[in-house]
């Protein structure tokens, strides 16, 4: 008879799934979406529902190796654990005596959500005192950047709201592959007659299912936004009282910035038609409650800050916050006020730590000085894919006095590299506490399987690693037990009161103070308002009013390439994380890249042609996919690839560079210019 076992889905995503497993014979035979989950629903992703299969899969490490080929090579030779851990603590050991604990650096990800293999390793690293790495550039700091000098830390709302919505924007947003759970409630707002609205460079998965599809040019959101402003100030069709009241610098919004944005101009600037333009804003104006989630995707160029602040600007415009089912949603990690530092530790950290960077990851590591890196630890990331800069992270990792450790549950791109491999496991294999960022709801897994050959949680390497250096903190002796009940029993804010205990059936849904809702101070800023005038944004050098700006470096770089790369999530990957599955492999197909038929009849390229994607950086092959579903100008490239799926070079990221974003210090992903040409 199969058992049947309650977990959660580790994936760095907003659904944070509730999972039932069938176990039999010690193996998972099905995974299936929680009916008794509100957000989960009882039905799972394109990936996820066969999470049996990435746990089973022939292609999973599962004991330590040592390199027996070149760096980047590949070959590797098994070695036992205890050789390993020896090898480590002597190497890090005299690292130490020569050059101190910061020639050691640190990086754990997001691989695994769970607090306890997510958070844990910033202890560690605190108390040896070695260089860690700055997370977050890579993905979200830009996005959080933008929300927060608008609405402020804190804020959130309950995604499951929008089922009253009647207008709801999917804005840089592809909620099918990304936020698929969001998709039923948003269903459900529909059939009450809600319309959905995509903005989008490419058309996603979501924009066809839109009623209105918006082809936006990258980068031009937040005139966009300006421009539904201008129009809505123009028509009357703002809330004047909840302006007053809730938000700051309206006045300066239309005597100084809306004047500037006709939607003549906007058209110019965002490629839509001014008439789209005027519609959009008016359909917005006069929704009941309208609706927006923001994705990501907007903030990965050279002014996606500043787009994010702006979009989450629009609905103190019309008051939508205070409208059951209207509002913003970016993320609703502001309604945790749980105790990270019982596994971060930050109080162990030694003065003027050092730093390096995701996003500048090789740069940094090359560049290091006094004292240089000499080690790095890889855990639950994949950098040599998916960081920026690919020449530079790929020419940091081969450097031969680097001492490389890769702890993983497959052999990736960055594995490639290393000295030491070590196996790290599924999440069915060990518990440990998920809290959401897209859903209000907090989670403990339980563990479904034992751990597969010789895996080693990141808990536990990094446990055994504090022994044998002779960490003292009592933190290093505590049970990953303990560390969650500290973590979630807290005392102040919405989670006080909360047990460890309270999980043991099933997920728990923290209560939410409303934003903006005839609260004053309502918001997390400065002034407890929202802010279209901020002045944190004055003081870092900004400009304190939203405007929209062509970036001169990038022009620079659009003036000699023809075309525009971007880049999103594939929809049976995720990141790299599924690269070990193959079923999975196949769904998402071949390397390819989406062309417009005119860019592709200018370069006599057909559909289905093998082409090179090159610019000053790099070169990366892949078949070309030729459609009108991208613009012209635009070659799409969905889904992180391991390097050798490509046709030649790759991964993409040889492509985009390391240049950062107007604040918050992320990535420009979507900054990013080339050209194609047919490969021979
Ligand atoms: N299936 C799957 N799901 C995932 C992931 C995955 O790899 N696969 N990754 C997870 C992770 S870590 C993250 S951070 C989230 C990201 O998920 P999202 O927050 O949805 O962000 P993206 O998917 O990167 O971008 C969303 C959309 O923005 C569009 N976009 C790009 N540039 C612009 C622009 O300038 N303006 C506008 N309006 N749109 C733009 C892209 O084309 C894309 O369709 O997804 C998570 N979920
Ligand atoms: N060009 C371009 N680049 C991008 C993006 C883009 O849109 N365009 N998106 C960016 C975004 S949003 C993100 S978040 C990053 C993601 O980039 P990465 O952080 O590199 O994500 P993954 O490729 O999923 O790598 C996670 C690794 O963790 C491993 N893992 C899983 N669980 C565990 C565990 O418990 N322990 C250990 N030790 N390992 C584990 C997985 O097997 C996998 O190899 O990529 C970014 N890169
Ligand atoms: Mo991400």
């Amino acid at each position: 008879m199969p058992r049947l076992v309650r977990t959660v889905c580790p994936h760095d995503c907003p659904d944070q799934c509730s999972l039932l497993v069938q176990v039999e014979d010690g193996r998972a035979i099905k995974v299936m979406g929680d009916p008794d989950h509100p957000f989960t629903h009882g039905f799972l992703c394109a990936k996820v529902n066969c999470y049996e299969e990435r746990v089973h899969s022939p292609e999973r490490l599962l004991q330590p190796m040592r390199r027996v080929g070149a760096k980047g090579e590949g070959r590797f030779a098994p070695i036992s654990w205890e050789d390993a851990l020896t090898e480590i603590t002597g190497r890090w050991q005299r690292i130490t005596a020569q050059h101190g604990a910061q020639a050691i650096a640190g990086y754990t990800y997001s691989g695994c959500m769970g607090l306890v293999s997510r958070q844990f390793h910033q202890a560690f690293y605190n108390a040896l005192g070695a260089t860690r790495v700055r997370l977050g550039t890579i993905c979200d700091s830009t996005c959080e950047a933008g929300w927060e000098y608008s609405v402020g830390s804190g804020a959130a709302i309950d995604p499951e709201r929008v089922v009253d919505s009647d207008l709801i924007i999917a804005w840089g947003a592809n909620l099918v592959t990304t936020n698929v759970h969001m998709v039923p409630f948003i269903d459900q707002a529909r059939k009450k007659g809600a319309r959905l609205i995509a903005i989008d460079p490419y058309r996603t998965r979501t924009a066809r299912r839109a009623d209105l599809y918006l082809p936006i040019r990258i980068g031009t959101d937040t005139a966009l936004a300006l421009g539904m402003m201008h129009v809505l100030h123009r028509e009357g069709l703002t809330d004047k009282a909840y302006l007053g009241r809730y938000t700051l610098g309206w006045d300066q919004m239309i005597s100084e910035v809306l004047p500037h944005y006709t939607p003549e101009r906007v058209a110019e600037i965002t490629g839509l038609a001014a008439v789209d333009i005027e519609t959009l804003a008016r359909q917005y104006g006069k929704a009941r409650a309208p609706f927006i989630r923001l994705g990501m995707g907007m903030s990965r160029n050279t002014g996606g800050g500043m787009a994010v602040r702006t979009v989450a600007l629009l609905p103190g415009v019309v008051g939508a916050w205070h409208k059951p089912g209207g509002g913003a949603l970016l993320e609703t990690a502001g309604a945790w006020s749980l105790n990270y530092d019982a596994l971060r530790r930050p109080d162990l950290a030694p003065a003027g730590q050092r730093f390096i960077d995701q996003m500048t990851l090789g740069r940094d590591l090359l560049a290091s000085q006094d004292p240089p890196i000499l080690s790095l630890l890889v855990q639950s990331s994949n950098p040599a894919t998916s960081s920026p800069d690919q020449a530079s992270v790929r020419a940091a990792l081969a450097r031969e006095d680097l001492f490389l450790i890769v702890h993983d549950t497959f052999l990736t791109d960055t594995g490639r590299y290393a000295d030491l491999l070590l196996p790290a496991p599924t999440a069915f294999e060990h518990e440990d506490i998920y809290r959401s960022y897209g859903s209000l709801y907090l989670q403990k897994s339980n563990q479904v399987l034992p751990l597969q050959g010789e895996c080693r949680t990141n808990f536990q390497l990094l446990t055994e690693l504090a022994r044998r250096l002779g960490l003292q903190d009592p933190v290093f002796s505590k049970s990953p037990d303990e560390l969650m009940r500290e973590t979630i029993e807290v005392e102040d804010g919405p989670q006080a009161g909360l047990r460890l205990a309270d999980l043991e059936h099933g997920a728990w849904k923290t209560p939410l103070p409303a934003i903006g809702h005839n609260l004053e101070n309502a918001f997390g800023t400065p002034s407890g308002r929202l802010e279209f005038y901020s002045r944190s944004m004055l003081v870092a050098g900004q400009p304190p009013l939203p405007e929209w700006r062509p970036d001169a470096a990038a022009e620079a770089e659009g003036s000699r390439w023809p075309l525009r790369l971007l880049t999103a999530p594939g929809h049976f990957q995720h990141h790299t994380s599924w690269a070990g599955v193959s079923s999975l492999r196949r769904k998402e197909g071949v390397a390819a890249c989406l062309l417009h038929p005119d860019d592709a009849v200018a370069r006599g390229i057909h559909d289905g042609a093998p082409v090179l994607l090159h610019n000053d950086r790099g070169e990366v092959g892949l078949y070309a996919q030729v459609t009108s579903d991208t613009q012209r100008g635009v070659v799409v490239v969905v889904g992180a690839r391991a390097s050798h799926e490509y046709l030649q070079g790759g991964p993409i990221n040889v492509l985009t560079s390391a240049r950062k974003t107007d604040f918050g210090e992320g990535a420009t992903y979507q900054s990013v210019w080339l050209d194609v040409r047919p490969l021979a």
